[in-house]
């Protein structure tokens, strides 16, 4: 492949549709109609989609940040969750809520603020957490009558309490340090279930034994130790949901071996799929891949970031050498799992030739997925003070931080040539050529993996479709099914292959 392919030409326009680009207006004008006492409205706030990737993540699986203190709620405040980016139009508003929450992350932070003023002026009280409330909490008090800094099952029902006994406060403040065990499970009930390919977002630990310097797990004053919970909840809770496919939306599902051992073992007897975030140093233990193949994992998201050992060591990031990533891979693959690589671009050791190396060793071995991110310096990490000390910030606009974009002077190229080079890399990896350069070896998995990965990659149109008309879940329900029920043929005969291996060699030559 030509190193510097990804410069030869300009890119192909992306179709984007203004719904997928652009919030609904809030009408100026609109009444402030009679409030509703012991109403929260829940509100989770659009930001703009990246065209070059698939529409199809954001109606995954939902985020759990709205359900999880949700589910602390007393029984006589009325809840209403609102995704502004499940595009159903302006945010319900007949009649006012009491009390508006709002989950802020800085790449949405904008529109998060005329929100939040937005039910103000309108008589109804805001509160507002989330990731951007604890880097930046400064830029967001002048919105929101109360900031939420840190967990919000702790602080939810304090908050309501207060605002019964009108003593609300202007901040309220959690830490990580509790029992994670006691934390009811989340309030599922309240997601618009036909809106997302499952609702069986899961989420068994917290934190993660890695702290490299560009993730918002380094972000001053945020303390997470790693927690857990106990396997048999999550289990409960995922059986619960009724659903055949659950995603783990843990930092790194596998910071615990011994606990996602235990986790597997407890997931087993559900017969469901599942994926999760882990690190490549799963795999420093073949019997804990083989185990989460037994138990469902069908498909794992790990953070490889780079493909240059200078750039990991510099992040502070403790991963085996990249050298041995391939080998690696292979033993994700032996056991059926599918490899979701996330990669990102723009580290201080990139040159222009990162986007056709990176791509060249996706396709060489077969990643079925791949995610890539500009390098961005989050508020109040050690990456940002870097940047900021070098006076390598290109601006502070945090709607455009969403790592997509390149907010910082790289050192071997233009900020414009990381952004061209990123763009290069979805085109190049959700070409027909490259899906198909990246089929599984095994031949049985190579019609579903095409399926997926056209109507996952190369279908933003029907995507779009699906999301407005609220028929995510009922299209794929079926394939869903299917997969799961390919898997667990798959598991059948992956469990006597293995029992086979794992037996003596008398017993094996027996032929038993
Ligand atoms: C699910 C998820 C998604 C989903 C859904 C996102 C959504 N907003 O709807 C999808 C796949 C679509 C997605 C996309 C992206 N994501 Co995302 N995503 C996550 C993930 C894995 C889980 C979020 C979650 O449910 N967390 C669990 C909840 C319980 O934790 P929490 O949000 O912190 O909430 C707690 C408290 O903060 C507080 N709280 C939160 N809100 C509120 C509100 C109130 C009122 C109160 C009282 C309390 C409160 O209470 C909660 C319980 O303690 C996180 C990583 C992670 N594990 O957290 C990344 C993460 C949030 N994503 C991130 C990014 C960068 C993105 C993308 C920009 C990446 C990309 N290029 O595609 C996109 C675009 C989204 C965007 N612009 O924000 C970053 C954000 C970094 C930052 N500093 O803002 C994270 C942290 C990943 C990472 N390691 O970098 N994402
Ligand atoms: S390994 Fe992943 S989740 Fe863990 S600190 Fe690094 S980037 Fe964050």
């Amino acid at each position: 492949m030509n190193a510097l392919e990804p410069f030869s030409r300009p890119l192909r326009r992306h179709w984007n549709p203004p719904e997928m680009s652009r919030p609904p207006m809030l009408d100026p004008s609109a009444p402030a109609n009679p409030a509703e006492p012991r109403y929260a409205l829940l509100i989770n706030p659009f930001y703009p989609k990246d065209p070059n990737a698939s529409f199809g993540k954001h109606a995954l699986t939902p985020t759990l940040a709205l359900t999880s203190f949700a589910a602390a709620t007393p029984e006589h405040w009325r809840v209403r969750y609102w995704d502004e980016n499940l595009i159903d139009g302006r945010p319900p508003f007949q009649p006012m809520p009491e009390l508006v929450g709002i989950t802020v992350h800085l790449t949405f932070a904008r529109r998060a603020f005329e929100l939040a003023d937005w039910y103000r002026r309108r008589g109804s009280k805001v509160i507002m957490g989330g990731l951007h409330v604890l880097s930046c909490p400064e830029e967001c008090a002048p919105h929101a009558d109360a900031l939420a800094l840190g967990d919000g099952v702790q602080l939810w029902p304090r908050i309501l309490a207060d605002v019964e006994s009108d003593r609300l406060q202007r901040r309220y403040a959690a830490t990580y340090e509790n029992d994670y065990r006691d934390d009811p499970a989340p309030r599922r009930s309240i997601l618009p279930r036909k809106s997302f390919l499952t609702t069986s977002s899961l989420i068994a630990t917290r934190g993660c034994h890695n702290r490299c310097g560009f993730c918002y797990l380094a972000t001053e004053g945020l303390r997470m130790p790693y927690r857990m919970r106990d396997p048999a909840q999550i289990a409960a809770e995922f059986e619960a949901d009724g659903q055949p496919y659950g995603v783990f939306i843990d930092n790194n599902l596998g910071s615990r071996r011994d606990y996602l051992r235990a986790l597997c073992a407890a997931l087993r007897p559900l017969q469901k799929i599942w994926s999760a975030a882990v690190t490549i140093d799963v795999t420093d233990d073949p019997g804990l891949i083989r185990d989460m193949a037994l138990a469902g994992c069908t498909g794992v998201f790990v953070g490889f970031e780079s493909l240059t050992d200078e750039n990991l060591a510099d992040a502070h990031k403790k991963t085996p050498k990249t050298g041995d990533y391939a080998r690696r891979v292979r033993m994700l693959h032996e056991c059926g799992i599918q490899v979701n690589g996330s990669f990102v671009l723009g580290f201080d050791h990139d040159r222009k030739d990162v986007f056709a190396r990176t791509a060249a060793w996706v396709e060489e071995n077969r990643l079925e997925c791949s995610t890539f991110h500009i390098l961005t310096p989050y508020p109040a990490t050690p990456l940002f003070r870097q940047m900021e000390a070098q006076g390598r910030l290109l601006h502070r606009d945090w709607s455009l931080y969403d790592t997509a974009h390149a907010v910082f002077q790289p050192k071997h190229m233009s900020p414009e040539e990381l952004e061209q080079g990123y763009g290069w890399m979805y085109q190049r990896l959700f070409s027909h050529r490259s899906i198909w350069r990246r089929r599984p070896e095994d031949w049985r998995a190579v019609a579903p993996y095409l399926a997926m990965s056209y109507l996952y990659k190369r279908s933003n149109r029907f995507w779009h479709l699906l999301i407005k008309h609220d028929l995510v879940h009922t299209v794929w329900r079926p394939l869903v099914e299917l997969t799961r029920i390919r898997h667990l043929r798959f598991r059948q005969r992956f469990a006597e292959r293995s029992e086979l291996k794992a037996a003596p060699a008398n017993v094996v030559a027996a032929g038993v």
